[in-house]
């Protein structure tokens, strides 16, 4: 997928023909602070869209990506209907005029479109991209391709992300779309229940293939959601350099001490931090 052209077209290009590699946004000299959330899954204005609110208005980044299921569920951009939280979120979005804003598909949100970046000022990246800021190169993804054990869910992910098969999806009218996503969901958290019950523990991030793509990228770091198990894991060495992940946090306005939380790089500076937004 190419990206879309809402962010100054120089942010993001292909590394050019002559070596395979994903999509690259280098970062102007004015970012000094870059932020990441993922993983929110909004579907309703709760404490975790005011959070965002706030966060949205005074954060001190230039840019910020979001990486991933940042909505429960996107059926397609004509959802966003007038009062919808979509269109209430594309407005806290397109508000925030002093960031740069990135999305990346989530498992949840894939079918998020050009409509809505526009509507958010904001552009949609493919997945994995390469952020280059100063000498040091992140590999951002969602995560959920790099869980090679959960077979079931990449068989899914290879169907509905054929363009074949989102044509067909998004020609449906809005209503069936909607319903068939709820049916989705619940067989989905029918799953999560089975294996919940088997005391299997969830398919996680492959070590092997996320080591893979940091050397294919010529990166050190990769930063993903997907998983909502916020740690950072080393990766061991490639060419004298240590590899290692950093997992964002989801976000969850129920819980008993309610997590929304902010990863954030500032230029210089190796580690990055977890903010806890109030
Ligand atoms: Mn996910």
């Amino acid at each position: 997928m190419t990206p879309t052209t809402f962010a100054p077209a120089a942010l993001v290009g292909s590394p050019g023909p002559r070596h395979a590699g994903p999509a690259e946004v280098v970062a102007p000299a004015n970012w000094q602070v870059v932020d990441f959330i993922s993983d929110l899954h909004l579907d309703t204005e709760d404490a975790s869209f005011n959070a965002l609110a706030a966060y949205l208005s005074s954060s001190p980044a230039q840019a910020l990506f979001v990486l991933g299921d940042f909505f429960e569920v996107w059926v397609g951009d004509d959802a966003a209907l007038p009062g919808s939280l979509g269109q209430r979120c594309a407005q806290l979005f397109s508000a925030a005029t002093h960031l740069t804003l990135f999305f990346m598909h989530g498992n949840r949100d894939f079918l998020l479109g050009s409509g809505f970046m526009q509507q958010c000022r904001a552009t949609l990246l493919p997945d994995p991209t390469v952020l280059m800021l100063g000498k040091a190169r992140y590999l951002l993804s969602h995560g959920d391709a790099l869980c090679l054990q959960d077979t079931d869910y990449l068989a899914f992910r290879a169907q509905v992300r054929s363009p074949a098969w989102q044509h067909e999806f998004l020609a449906r009218p809005l209503a069936e779309r909607q319903h068939i996503a709820r049916d989705l969901r619940l067989r989905s958290e029918a799953r999560k229940q089975v294996q919940n019950a088997s005391g299997e523990p969830f398919a996680d991030v492959d070590a092997a293939a996320a080591r893979q793509w940091l050397i294919a990228a010529q990166a050190s770091t990769l930063v993903h959601g997907h998983t909502h198990q916020p740690a950072t894991h080393a990766l061991g060495q490639h060419a004298g350099q240590p590899l290692q992940r950093v997992v964002l946090s989801d976000w969850d306005a129920q819980a008993s001490v309610p997590r929304r939380e902010v990863l954030r790089l500032e230029r210089g500076q190796a580690t990055a931090q977890r903010i806890a937004l109030a």
